[in-house]
């Protein structure tokens, strides 16, 4: 692979093709569809930009499949996207939040080999009040015979995912994407146009120092949830605590956590028995970004990755972030430790040593390590 510098301009589109030159039996289907993702990106980071000049604020009468009130910009970013990538013949069939079912490609264009699931316009409550919002992608590989994208290709387990990513729009517009080969951040420079890397290679701490968590629900959680955000404060005095920050729009708490280290949860609660992220556009794309950046991801007893999704729009509880406190998620949600107490009884400050990418049981870490990590926390 090639090394860059930080004061080489590379473009997203070099980038993509250098990328392709490691796989030579690339067709560049999956490079043409990610660049044509990239273009998407700079129209909706437009319109985003100049949603509070134009009149396109505030709520639609439309309610999308999950009963929640569609935002104007919402429409336009699901239709930008699907206008962007409909007639490249990279695809065979599209499926978006904002979409009860399946969205054909058009006939009188050619179909390709991957699927593209999405999510045009993650957080858009937000977007009255000038809160970064964001998109999310995910691509698989068609894995049935005829030329249109059926169900079954849809409802992969997203390790199967060949290119997952997402796009903040913020203080300035990035794209992170993985293709199975590290994550990495391009920011767009308006002046030029193009997203120009600047977060290559990108690696999230395994100890978080970010809890992003809607605490509004404490009383709807299940004791074992509630438990685990006592651990994560610090207040079962197991461990430093976590410092609180929630957004509410969920690229944006990802993508600070995933730089700076730190957990998201979304647990499911009384009213949302599966909690309120949905797998396919959201859960999985950024559970195959954290990994590929050294994080994990769990609905607190399955890696979210493994899960075999039953349905389109399917909704999983989601903890995500830096591995350690992802385990101990895992490790408290499971019911292997009911509490912080019995995660540093194993020989951890909620650490455990990851043995591989992902899998488990994972060994305690030692002495040393835990030292060596209790003193890290000392100085944070
Ligand atoms: P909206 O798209 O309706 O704003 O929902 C945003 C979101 O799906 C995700 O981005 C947030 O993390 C999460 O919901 C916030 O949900 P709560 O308001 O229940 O905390």
């Amino acid at each position: 692979m090639v090394k860059h510098t930080a004061t080489s301009v590379v473009t997203i589109e070099r980038f993509i093709i250098e990328q392709e030159k490691l796989h030579p039996e690339a067709t560049g289907e999956l490079s043409g569809l990610l660049y044509d993702l990239a273009l998407a990106a700079k129209m909706i980071a437009n319109k985003v930009r100049s949603a509070g000049l134009a009149d396109i604020l505030g709520a639609t009468d439309l309610e999308n499949i999950q009963g929640e009130t569609q935002q104007k910009l919402d429409v336009l970013a699901n239709e930008i996207i699907i206008k962007a990538v409909d007639h490249g013949g990279r695809l065979c069939a599209m499926a978006s939040e904002e979409e009860p079912g399946i969205i054909d490609i058009p006939p009188h264009f050619r179909c390709g080999k991957y699927c593209l699931l999405f999510d045009p316009l993650d957080g858009s409550s937000n977007i009255d009040v000038n809160v970064p919002v964001g998109t999310i992608f995910s691509v698989v590989r068609k894995i049935t015979r005829g030329s249109r994208g059926e169900m079954e290709d849809m409802l992969q387990p997203g390790r199967r995912q060949v290119a997952a990513g997402y796009v903040i729009y913020g203080s300035s517009t990035m794209l992170v994407y993985t293709t199975g080969q590290g994550a990495h951040g391009f920011t767009l420079d308006p002046s030029l146009g193009e997203f120009l890397l600047s977060h290559p290679n990108i690696r999230t701490p395994d100890v978080g120092r970010y809890l992003s968590v809607n605490d509004s629900y404490h009383s709807q959680w299940e004791p074992n949830v509630q438990n685990l955000m006592r651990y994560y404060r610090g207040q079962d005095g197991n461990r430093q605590p976590m410092n609180t920050r929630y957004v509410g729009s969920l690229v944006a708490d990802f993508h600070r956590n995933l730089l700076g280290g730190g957990l998201f949860a979304y647990p499911a609660n009384r009213k949302n028995k599966r909690g309120k992220l949905r797998l396919l556009y959201e859960a999985s794309p950024l559970a195959f970004i954290v990994e590929q950046a050294g994080g994990a991801a769990t609905d607190g007893h399955e890696r979210i990755l493994d899960i075999q999704p039953t349905e389109l729009h399917q909704r999983t509880p989601l903890f995500i972030g830096s591995t350690n406190d992802v385990d101990a998620a895992r490790t408290m949600l499971s019911g292997v430790a009911k509490d912080g107490s019995a995660l540093s009884a194993v020989g951890s400050v909620g650490a455990y040593a990851r043995c591989s990418a992902h899998d488990v049981p994972r060994t305690p870490l030692d002495d040393a390590a835990v030292r060596r990590i209790r003193q890290r926390e000392k100085h944070e």
